[in-house]
């Protein structure tokens, strides 16, 4: 077959073979979303509290459904995707990745993630008409289904030292030290922002959103610091994309991944899709939040932190936080395209991510955005816009 890659999605079907597989989710991840049908929820598959039908083996853990084997933390609770073992087309959920700042909150310990008392309250002086629902509001509300891929922006972080030239300041490289687990490809179910929006009614005036937790944390019971906003315009744009979802794989969102519902954003980092979402609030102004200031922002000279405005709100962190771009639109820095380059020459390629920085992976022009980190050596990345591949090496086939 001729260069796999730009197959129309359409041409991966369930019965691929495990290379084809690759090149399926590669693709995928460079289309970005792939839409199913409107479908409504069904309330024989509402979310249980306390179910527990994992697998009886002692290797699994019962609530999380998770093979404990493969966690890297249970405080807070961290999961890389054993990527090596993935062959369908959709990541089964007890191997996909999980992600946390801090243990998962768990329905018993606390109201406020048990589907009984869960409530969202959308907000903010940008709607014309605030809200809170509980969990059956939401599941009577239009849905649609998505295949979506999920990626942590620090996915592949073991790799960074020597990826991004810190291999003379290791300890830059903080956070969980997975492999190239952090992502994985879900069906999930949400409650679209576009009818959230005409619920609530956007002012004009409207800014930002932001999608906020506040529930996980160090305690139960306790106010936290999770959560991300976003401009509003990103999200008008892609209204029947981003929202609430409260189903992955056609199951009731499990614990470890923001039961009873989190936002979907896709596209974005993982750290977009707030899971336990408890408030949406839009307003006039921006947000700041440990997930848009010292976490997850680019951070150097190419990228010049924005000047917060007088009204803006900040939670849990302070004006001199923001430092830098928040982290948004991610490529997928798929484990996939090593698969798929050594299937297609014995060789390692010019851009296997374990040869030396400069002969490594080339801009494309036109690209964007092209992952320039100050000081390193891609001389074919100016700006936010890549000029030429000049200074590329040889691609693989
Ligand atoms: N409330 C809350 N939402 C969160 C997080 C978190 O720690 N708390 N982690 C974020 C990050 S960094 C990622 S990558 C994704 C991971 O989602 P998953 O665990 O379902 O794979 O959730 C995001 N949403
Ligand atoms: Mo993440």
């Amino acid at each position: 077959m001729g260069d796999p890659i730009h197959a129309p999605c359409g041409a991966f079907g369930p019965s691929l073979d495990r290379r084809r597989l690759f090149l399926g989710l590669a693709a995928l991840g460079a289309a970005g979303t792939a839409h199913g049908a409107d479908a409504p929820a069904r309330a024989s598959e509402r979310l249980v509290v306390g179910n527990t039908s994992a697998p009886p083996t002692s290797r699994f853990h019962p609530s999380f459904v998770k093979d404990v084997g493969l966690l890297t933390d249970l405080n807070p609770t961290n999961q890389g995707g054993a990527w090596w073992n993935f062959d369908t087309y959709i990541t089964p959920l007890e191997q996909f990745y999980i992600r946390n700042e801090y243990p998962t909150p768990r329905a018993e310990l606390d109201a406020r993630v048990d589907p009984r008392h869960w409530r969202l309250r959308i907000h903010g002086d940008a709607v014309e008409r605030p809200i809170d629902i509980g969990y059956d509001d939401l599941l009577r509300m239009p849905s649609r289904s998505l295949i979506s891929v999920m990626q942590c922006a620090g996915n592949g972080r073991s790799l960074f030292w020597e990826q991004q030239d810190m291999l003379a300041a290791p300890e830059k490289v903080t956070g969980n030290g997975w492999g190239l687990g952090g992502v994985g490809l879900a069906e999930w179910q949400y409650v679209p922002m576009s009818h959230i929006l005409g619920l609530v009614g956007l002012k004009p005036n409207a800014k930002a959103c932001l999608f906020w937790s506040g529930v996980d944390g160090k305690a139960p019971n306790t106010e936290s610091d999770t959560g991300r906003p976003m401009p509003i315009e990103e999200i008008v744009a892609r209204a029947d994309d981003i929202g609430l979802a409260f189903k992955m794989n056609g199951k009731p969102l499990l614990p470890d991944h923001g039961a009873p519902v989190r936002a979907l954003v896709p596209g974005w980092a993982g750290g977009a899709s707030t899971k336990w979402l408890t408030e949406i609030k839009i307003a006039s102004h921006d947000f700041w939040v440990r997930l848009n200031t010292i976490g997850h922002a680019n951070i150097g000279p190419a990228y010049p932190p924005p000047v917060p405005g007088p009204n803006d709100e900040f939670r849990f962190v302070k004006p001199s936080d923001v430092r830098g771009v928040p982290v948004a639109w991610h490529v997928m820095r798929s484990m996939l395209t090593v698969p798929f380059a050594l299937s297609k020459q014995p060789q390692l390629p010019p851009n296997y991510p374990l040869l030396p920085a400069a002969r490594r992976r080339c801009c494309r022009p036109g690209s964007r955005p092209c992952a320039a980190t100050p000081g390193r050596r891609r001389p074919a990345c100016a700006g936010s816009t890549c000029g030429s591949t000049a200074a590329c090496g040889r691609r693989p086939a």
